[in-house]
């Protein structure tokens, strides 16, 4: 294996302008700095790839050009270290490079856009991202909270328990809200739409949203406990987008009583933005449908979920889908799945190679550390009423899970500051959605009892019919999948 110092020597002129293997202190906060899995392509070695990378990601191309200034070289991207035994590359990018009203969009255009298309590379996976402090400045974060949520539904110390109606599509309006109502009777908090849910000729959105406020207010009558509906308003074009939220706000939602769910890959990132920018006192709700072209660990090209997460704490996203670590249908890993749901949650947190701190706390705040080191504060109130830092961004767990599962999930999480949306795992209950959502209760409190579901099963028997059905029908596919995935 050639040495650092044959690589250097390798590096053309261009090359070398985009590599410093001596950089003093990258923390020093001027870049935001990445890891990536890499490969190298064609006859290029580990470094002189990776130059080209950082080249294509900030100022350069495949030529060293003429008109090159001084400044701009300045704002050079630099390969400042490298793992040859691991594949490993780390990437400092000058932060100034970016948009700077604070613009995700742009930042991956750099760091995961036409670099994932060169064939310089063989493989080449964004699988950390830091962020420095007087960088976090620039950026929203999430306004409306899973706290604000736990407040406006007196829910606290547990998961906020949710659903998403099924069949996904086909429902007419009336049965859609048919179905949320079951769910929120049944004792459930939160139901969504689906990430297709749209305007389609046989649910019509306006429609929608009038069956579901009925819905609401006769579930909310019923059991006297607030409830919430995340309303998908993907749409064509901003405007549409802007006119599905202002049909719910006009609708009559009580503030808190609704969230704006945005399918932030296929949506892109300027919707989820505007969505943090326009409705700050509503829970941004990201889905990540298409996540897995960048994310699934067989793919090489792409950024890992924690990246993705990450970003969307950025942005401003209240609460991003973050995956079942592995005990759902979707592909995904505990370290992967979890180390994203911690990032996102906490104020200062470990990722697979940064411990990020959402937060620029001074050293001599000795109050300001004692409260991000002690209760984990997601955000610091100054006395002039200014944050500090970026508040959470919650887990929101999905992906075939069912009431025999969320034990399995709290304890692989280690928390329950989440909110769990179950499909499926409630609507294929044998007796029904109420039943669904009773069930789901049920192996909640259960767990808040530190007692088995099987044992809590003996006196509810919503539960125990969820235990009977879902534990013997395990989903074919995930079977599937997991003996492929052990054979192989
Ligand atoms: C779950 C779901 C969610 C996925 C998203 C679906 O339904 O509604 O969109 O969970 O995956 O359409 O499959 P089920 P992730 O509960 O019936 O599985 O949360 O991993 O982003
Ligand atoms: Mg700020
Ligand atoms: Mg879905």
């Amino acid at each position: 294996m050639a040495t650092e110092k044959e690589l250097l020597k390798s590096l053309n002129d261009k090359q070398k302008a985009y590599v410093d293997l001596k950089l003093k202190n990258p923390k020093n906060g001027e870049y935001m700095l990445g890891v990536f899995h890499m490969l190298p392509g064609g006859d290029l070695n580990m470094l002189q790839a990776a130059a080209e990378i950082a080249a294509e990601s900030s100022t350069g191309t495949n030529f060293k050009v003429q008109t090159e200034t001084p400044f701009s070289r300045e704002m050079n991207a630099l390969v400042y270290k490298l793992d040859l035994k691991k594949d490993l590359v780390w990437i400092a990018y000058p932060w100034r490079l970016f948009d700077r009203i604070g613009n995700v969009q742009n930042i991956l255009t750099y760091i995961v856009g036409n670099v994932l298309g060169m064939k310089e590379v063989n493989a080449l996976k964004l699988l950390d991202v830091w962020f420095p402090p007087a960088f976090l400045e620039q950026y929203d974060g999430p306004s409306y909270t899973i706290d604000d949520m736990r407040k406006y539904l007196d829910v606290y110390d547990r998961p906020i328990l949710g659903t998403i109606v099924k069949p996904k599509m086909g429902l007419t309006s009336a049965e859609y809200a048919e179905v949320a109502y079951d769910f929120w009777v049944g004792g459930g908090d939160f139901v969504k739409n689906d990430e297709p849910q749209a305007d389609q000729d046989f649910c019509p959105y306006d429609k929608m949203v009038k069956h579901v406020k009925e819905a609401m207010d006769k579930a909310v009558k019923e059991t006297g406990k607030k409830k919430v509906h995340s309303f998908n308003v993907s749409a064509s074009d901003f405007d549409t987008m802007i006119k599905r939220c202002e049909m719910i706000i006009s609708a009559g939602f009580e503030p808190g009583s609704f969230a704006f769910l945005i399918d932030g890959i296929t949506a892109g990132w300027m919707a989820v933005q505007t969505l943090r920018r326009r409705y700050p006192n509503v829970f941004i709700h990201f889905h990540r449908a298409a996540h897995g072209a960048f994310t699934r660990p067989e793919n090489p090209f792409g950024f890992s979920v924690l990246v993705l997460s990450k970003f969307a704490r950025l942005a401003g996203a209240s609460g991003i889908h973050t995956g079942t670590a592995g005990v759902g249908k979707m592909a995904g890993t505990p370290t992967e799945d979890i180390t994203a749901a911690h990032n996102i949650l906490k104020f200062v947190s470990d990722g697979h190679f940064f411990n990020q701190e959402w937060a620029k706390v001074p050293e001599n705040d000795e109050d300001a550390i004692k409260i991000v080191h002690e209760d984990e504060a997601h955000h610091i109130i100054l006395e002039d009423d200014s944050w500090r830092g970026m508040k959470k961004c919650c887990p929101i767990i999905s992906g075939g899970l069912n009431p025999t599962l969320l034990k399995p999930f709290i304890d692989v999480m280690g928390s329950t500051d989440f909110i769990t949306t179950m499909g499926a795992g409630c609507h294929a209950h044998p007796k029904g959605t109420k039943s669904g959502a009773a069930a789901l209760v049920q192996s909640c409190e259960a767990y808040l009892k530190g007692i088995s579901i099987e044992e809590y099963a003996k006196t509810h028997n919503e539960l125990k019919k969820a235990i009977d059905f879902f534990s013997k029908k395990k989903n074919k596919s995930v079977e599937q999948a997991e003996k492929t995935e052990s054979s192989s």
